[in-house]
């Protein structure tokens, strides 16, 4: 089984419940959730003017590798009522993989570590609220003061 983090997001309809609706389906498709942050109240970092987000990040447990893991929250982000839009645009739900234990994978479709998780406040806050030490690890330590 791999330890993996996962961030998730919503700034579009009824963002709470979606929010959990997700980790219930993660749970339903062999994605173990083991730990969950608070659902914080955030403002869009990046892309078109838009509603503030709740985030959320989660420790889960899964056997899926990473290329299944990832085809794994697609289907959810999908079946909770995703629809594409722009880059960094509003959306019902984004769940993102941030670690798979400490795997660098780099291809066009995935790359892990997520390589802007350091830099969003979003991801770091509710990251070491529930795995302080990988916080560190990852060089969070500088940034305690938001
Ligand atoms: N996701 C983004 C871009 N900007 N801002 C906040 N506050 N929360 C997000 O989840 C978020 C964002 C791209 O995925
Ligand atoms: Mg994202
Ligand atoms: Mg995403």
């Amino acid at each position: 089984m791999a330890t993996v983090f996962l961030g998730l997001g919503s700034n579009l309809g009824n963002r709470r419940q979606t929010i959990e609706r997700a980790l219930k389906t993660l749970t339903e498709k062999g994605v173990n959730v083991i730990k969950v942050s608070s659902i914080v109240e955030t403002e869009p970092e990046g892309g078109p003017p838009q509603g503030n987000f709740l985030n959320s990040v989660v420790q889960a447990e899964t056997g899926l590798p990473p290329r299944e893991l990832l085809s794994c929250v697609k289907s959810i982000e999908k079946s909770l009522g995703r629809t594409p839009s722009v880059r960094n645009g509003p959306r019902v739900i984004d769940i993102d993989i941030l670690l798979y234990d400490d795997l660098k994978w780099h291809s066009p479709e995935l790359d892990i570590p997520h390589p802007r998780m350091l830099s969003r406040s979003f991801v770091m806050i509710p990251l070491k609220e529930i795995a302080p030490d990988i916080a560190r690890r990852l060089g969070y330590e500088n940034h305690n003061a938001h």
